[in-house]
């Protein structure tokens, strides 16, 4: 038969999941790939020959644009961080740290924030924007159960390989199921708790939406950036980094230094208070982390 291209949009037990003009086809990969080094992941394009019409061997991987580890997906374009407003309370240091983590990595990042109806969120939202919008994020608030704030985020999610990350509890699974119902996704707290005690981390699942895909991704939220070179850290905080460039002390790393542009611009409110604290915890942790290395 006429060889077909595709994408794996799902891997279980030695099985390929791709997604080709035919529909979904079971492939196995060629013993070739293994000799090679290549495991195919979810995400990649892969060229198959159909054997019948639901199943089929993959050929070849095309070449790779990007890849995460945890969970393992590749060719990924977008990460869409989804923090909750309110239950579980939002926390600035997690959204600075994950900007940071997607701009290390390369990504784009864009930031849904859930459950708008409950009370107080409007105030946190507020806050969020002030931050956030002027830096150049777009902020997507929704409210699930009546989908308000939807059309915005699925036209921003049209025709891209999403990644949805983010704390358990916050609504992922309920977002994933309400955008993409076929993804069966399971939501609540219990299924939260057996997905860590199972180790599911590392397991993956694109499903097709407006054009392009979204998958979950357990696990991601775990990393720390820890970065060699501690002076890396300001590249990832745009605000610091673009501030930082006037600073007149060499090899500044605006901690506290008396006279440092940055540390001013906290006093003066031109960089948010909560940035700079993020900033500077992070700053810590990879201190640390090198001081336990050498
Ligand atoms: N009030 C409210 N609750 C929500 C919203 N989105 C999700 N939830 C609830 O938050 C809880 C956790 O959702 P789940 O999707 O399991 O979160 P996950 O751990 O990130 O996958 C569930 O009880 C959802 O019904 C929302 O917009 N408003
Ligand atoms: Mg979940
Ligand atoms: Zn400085």
């Amino acid at each position: 038969m006429r060889p077909l291209e595709g994408r794996i949009i799902k891997a279980i037990a030695g099985f390929y999941y791709v997604h080709t003009e035919r529909g979904i086809l079971a492939c196995k990969a060629r013993g070739v790939f293994k000799k090679r080094g290549i495991t195919p992941r979810v995400g990649d394009f892969v060229v198959i020959d159909p054997q019948g019409t639901m199943e089929g061997i993959i050929d070849e991987v095309k070449p790779r644009k990007n890849e995460i580890t945890r969970p393992k997906i590749v060719n990924v374009d977008q990460i869409l961080l989804v923090f909750s407003l309110v239950d579980p309370p939002l926390s600035f240091y997690q959204i600075d740290k994950m900007l940071a983590m997607t701009t290390l990595h390369g990504f784009t990042a864009r930031i849904a924030l859930t459950k708008m109806d409950l009370p107080g969120a409007m105030n946190v939202l507020t806050t969020v924007a002030r931050i956030y919008e002027p830096l150049g994020y777009v902020i997507y608030p929704i409210e699930i159960h009546h989908q308000v704030g939807f059309s915005a985020l699925r036209d921003g999610l049209r025709g891209v390989v999403t990644v949805l990350t983010g704390q358990s509890g916050v609504g992922k699974s309920t977002l994933l199921r309400t955008l993409s119902p076929e993804s069966g996704a399971v939501s609540g707290n219990i299924s939260d708790a057996s997905h860590r005690g199972k180790h599911t981390t590392t397991s993956v699942e694109m499903y097709p939406f407006e054009q392009g895909y979204i998958a979950d991704s357990p696990g991601f939220s775990q990393y720390d950036v820890l970065l060699e070179d501690p002076a890396d850290l300001e590249k990832l905080f745009l605000e610091i980094r673009r501030i930082g460039q006037s600073c007149t002390y060499r090899g500044c790393l605006h901690e506290q230094e008396d006279g440092c542009v940055v540390v001013d611009a906290v006093a003066k409110g031109s960089i948010a208070q909560s940035r700079y604290d993020s900033y500077v915890q992070m700053l810590r942790a990879i201190k640390e982390w090198k001081a336990r290395r050498y």
